[in-house]
């Protein structure tokens, strides 16, 4: 930090200068279906894959070549010219099918959280999220807004989903909830987090509390009726009551509102909760001073944008537990990007 060449040439500035055209490259490849054509492992030529996915030649050559830079394709040099094929990191989280695909939430990033992005200086002036601006709709009520449409609504519950295939295991397994029987996860939304939960916990059953038209969905389109440990509960835990349970999962629910009403949706949550039963924080810890991780720093400026809430340190998320109730709080860093917070009852 401070050498001479770092003035001289300010890689970080210019590294952060494009950052936003890095995203746009890898999630534009994504929605064109760059990754998936690919998947099968033929290399194609630019041309090859601008017939197949229906775009123009010069625009698909050099979306290809600035993924080569970004090590999202790898191209080859032969007779017939340059062949692309997928790396093995597109394999794994950049095409639809594979188990660990990242592409719902980066189709979320690209549709709806790039555009309330482009109002970023407003938002830090007025402290608020920027649905009026970017959607023209009305910013009080900011699941209200997320869900405006049955399809914005599905695409924001895939997206969430797609995280718990990369750390659902971790959060889940940072405390051993095997005591705990019967769970329920508020906020629940499309049920990946529950199937972790269930599989990792052979004796458990995962009650998903949401709204009901989110309910709704994740019967349809994210839990088979056949997975009998995963259960249903149709309500708005702000205003509706929340029945008993031995824990409760709170997965990214907190950082979506204010002190105030996180105060208020967990003391709800005491006084439900059955004596030695628990409540389970799954969020994105920022350190005590802030100073990181950068990827937490910038989720609550994405709270910002979005919703009511910002990322919180452990001590902040301990507070507002202690003040509900809760005890023998324990916090476990993941290594991961998101992190766990017990508090028993
Ligand atoms: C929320 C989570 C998200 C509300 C809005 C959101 C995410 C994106 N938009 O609870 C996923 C997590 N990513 C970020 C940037 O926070």
């Amino acid at each position: 930090m401070g050498s001479t060449e770092d003035l001289d040439y300010p890689q970080a500035i210019l590294q952060y200068n494009s950052g936003f055209l890095v995203s746009k490259v890898m999630f534009t490849a994504c929605e064109l279906g760059v990754f998936d054509l690919l998947e099968s492992g033929e290399p194609l030529s630019s041309d090859a894959i601008a017939v197949r996915l229906g775009t123009s030649t010069t625009g698909m050559e050099r979306l290809l070549d600035a993924c080569v830079g970004l090590k999202l394709l790898a191209v080859e040099l032969t007779e017939e010219g340059a062949l692309y094929r997928n790396t093995e990191i597109s394999n794994i989280y950049l095409t639809k099918s594979s188990p660990k695909s990242q592409y719902h939430i980066m189709m979320y990033y690209s549709n709806t959280v790039y555009l309330c992005w482009h109002y970023l200086t407003d938002a830090v002036r007025e402290g608020r999220n920027q649905y009026e601006r970017a959607f023209g709709i009305s910013c009080k009520d900011p699941f209200g807004a997320m869900h405006r449409s049955e399809e914005e609504m599905l695409k924001f519950m895939a997206g969430q989903n797609s995280v718990w295939s990369i750390c659902g295991r971790d959060v889940l397994a940072a405390f051993d909830l095997s005591s705990f029987r019967q769970i329920y996860d508020l906020g629940g939304g499309g049920g990946a987090l529950a199937q972790e939960c269930i599989s990792l916990y052979p004796n458990s059953t995962v009650t998903i509390y949401d709204l009901p038209k989110v309910v709704q969905v994740a019967k349809q389109q994210f839990i088979s009726p056949e997975e009998c440990r995963i259960a249903f509960h149709e309500g708005d835990f702000f205003n509706d009551s929340i029945p008993e349970a031995e824990l409760y999962i709170l997965s990214k629910i907190l950082h979506d509102w204010d002190d105030d009403k996180c105060s208020q949706l967990l003391a709800k949550v005491y006084k439900a909760c059955r004596p030695g039963g628990g409540v389970l924080l799954v969020e994105s810890l920022l350190s005590e001073d802030k100073s990181g991780p950068l990827e937490t720093q910038l989720y609550s400026m994405n709270m910002l944008v979005q919703t009511e809430g910002k990322e919180r340190t452990a001590t902040e998320y301990s507070k507002l537990l202690e003040a509900a109730g809760f005890a023998e709080i324990e916090v476990k860093r993941t290594g991961k990007i998101y992190d766990a917070v017990l508090g028993r009852k």
